[in-house]
């Protein structure tokens, strides 16, 4: 047994320990309630691509890894789904990137903000950016808009994990690099994203560090040679095909 009154040879187990942990975030102010309805449908994409990681899509996260690695300032985009999904995870990942990690919320508090920042902190970050919000993303009315100066806004490569559309777009015009993690591969942000990354976020971000430390003493040509070539569309077609079809 874990943190959940469940078995972990249940065949859903994985699948309700993440539900749980999205419940505790909300009961703690880190995650919104839409972030329940964005873990459902979160949910639905993951059985239809048979809860896996596909090939093309560990490619991309690879890809992905080297990005972060060649970046000037790369920056990890937290909202309140991957807190309370994977905070631990967002930690190693940003310490094997030289990542700095910025809160960044759809559904923006004050008192949400603060909370996901001491939730990060408590689970070992050092610094988490996003409180000051001294700089506004372009052509955004909402409030993800809001970025720190010497965060996101000073970022040349940003990973989105469970966007909600225009932000991609909106950075992609600031001439930044960004990689987003995202199950569906219809949503608009994977569609306009550098590196659409179609996996779980529980997948995704250990195997993106992996893949980083497996590129850790890889030379800038050497990251180069693993970023030249990649096809978004690639990713995004075969894992369409996948979800359609149930095959690989
Ligand atoms: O914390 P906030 O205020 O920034 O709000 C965050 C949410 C996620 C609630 C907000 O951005 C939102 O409403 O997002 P959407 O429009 O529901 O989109 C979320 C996307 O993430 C959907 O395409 C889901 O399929 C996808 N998704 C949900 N859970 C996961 C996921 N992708 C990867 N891993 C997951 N665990």
């Amino acid at each position: 047994m874990s943190d959940i009154e469940v078995p972990e040879s249940h065949p859903r187990y994985q699948s309700l320990l993440t539900r749980h942990r999205i419940e505790d975030g909300v009961e703690k102010g880190i995650t919104s309630p839409q972030g329940l309805i964005a873990q459902g449908r979160g949910e639905a994409f993951d059985y239809l691509l048979g809860e896996r990681t596909l090939p093309s899509v560990d490619r991309a996260e690879r890809v992905a890894a080297a990005h972060l690695l060649r970046a000037r300032h790369p920056v990890l985009s937290v909202n309140g789904n991957v807190a309370a999904l994977v905070p631990d995870e967002l930690i190693t990942l940003a310490e094997a990137t030289g990542a700095d990690l910025e809160v960044n919320l759809f559904n923006r508090t004050e008192e949400r903000i603060h909370a996901i920042v001491d939730h990060l902190r408590e689970h070992g970050a050092c610094e988490v950016k996003g409180t000051t919000a001294d700089e506004r993303i372009p052509g955004l009315d909402h409030e993800r808009a809001k970025v720190d100066a010497d965060g996101i806004y000073d970022a040349d490569v940003v990973l989105v994990p469970l966007e909600d559309g225009d932000r991609a777009q909106a950075l992609a015009e600031m001439g930044k690099t960004e990689l987003v993690i995202d199950l569906n591969p219809l949503s608009r942000s994977p569609q306009t994203a550098a590196v659409p990354i179609i996996d779980n976020v529980i997948r995704a971000l250990p195997n993106i560090t992996t893949h980083a430390r497996d590129l850790a003493d890889a030379s800038s040509d050497q990251l180069d040679d693993v970023i030249a070539g990649f096809d978004p569309e690639t990713v995004l077609t075969e894992t369409e095909r996948a979800i359609r079809t149930g095959g690989d």
